[in-house]
């Protein structure tokens, strides 16, 4: 296992709802840590990259309208593993099949307003991060991370 960097989204419901300090606080408990963040609106340029992989998808018009309705949190976060353990913290994506316990399991109802984004493997967490973040925007979170991490 190695360190992993991945996006964490707090969708516009999410910033709506007044849950961004609840989602980061389960993410930080985790042991993850916050390397970049900022809170923004996506346009539906950017939006339609992000989620390329559904265009065409019956779904896919609402989306991106919902995504780029208000502000989100964008979130670039670091740890052990981080890719597949922010998604298990997140749960399934329908919140219905989200176990109690996660994030959507126990804070979201629908599929179509489940709260957050979490990357879902490497060249997905790489690409989706090019299209928030800049080099410049991430700061070292090493020290953080060796607390919490032992060899
Ligand atoms: P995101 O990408 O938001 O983290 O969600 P997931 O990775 O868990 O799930 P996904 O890519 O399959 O779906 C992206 C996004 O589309 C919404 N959605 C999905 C929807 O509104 N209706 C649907 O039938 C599906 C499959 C929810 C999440």
């Amino acid at each position: 296992m190695a360190i992993e960097r991945t996006l964490i989204l707090c969708k516009p419901d999410a910033v709506s709802r007044g849950l961004v300090g609840e989602i980061t606080a389960r993410i930080e408990r985790r042991g993850y840590v916050i390397s970049a963040m900022r809170l923004m609106q996506l346009d539906g340029e950017r939006a339609r990259e992000h989620y390329a992989e559904h265009r065409g998808k019956a779904f896919f018009d609402g989306l991106v309208g919902f995504i780029t309705s208000g502000p989100l949190v964008a979130m670039a976060v670091e740890g052990e593993g981080a890719i597949d353990g922010c998604r298990q913290l997140i749960g399934a994506t329908d919140p219905l099949a989200a176990a109690p316990g996660s994030i959507r399991g126990d804070l979201a109802q629908t599929i179509g307003r489940n709260l957050v984004h979490g990357s879902d493997g490497p060249g997905s967490a790489e690409r989706e991060l090019k299209l928030f973040f800049e080099d410049k925007d991430f700061v070292s979170r090493r020290h953080d991370l060796e607390r919490w991490i032992k060899e």
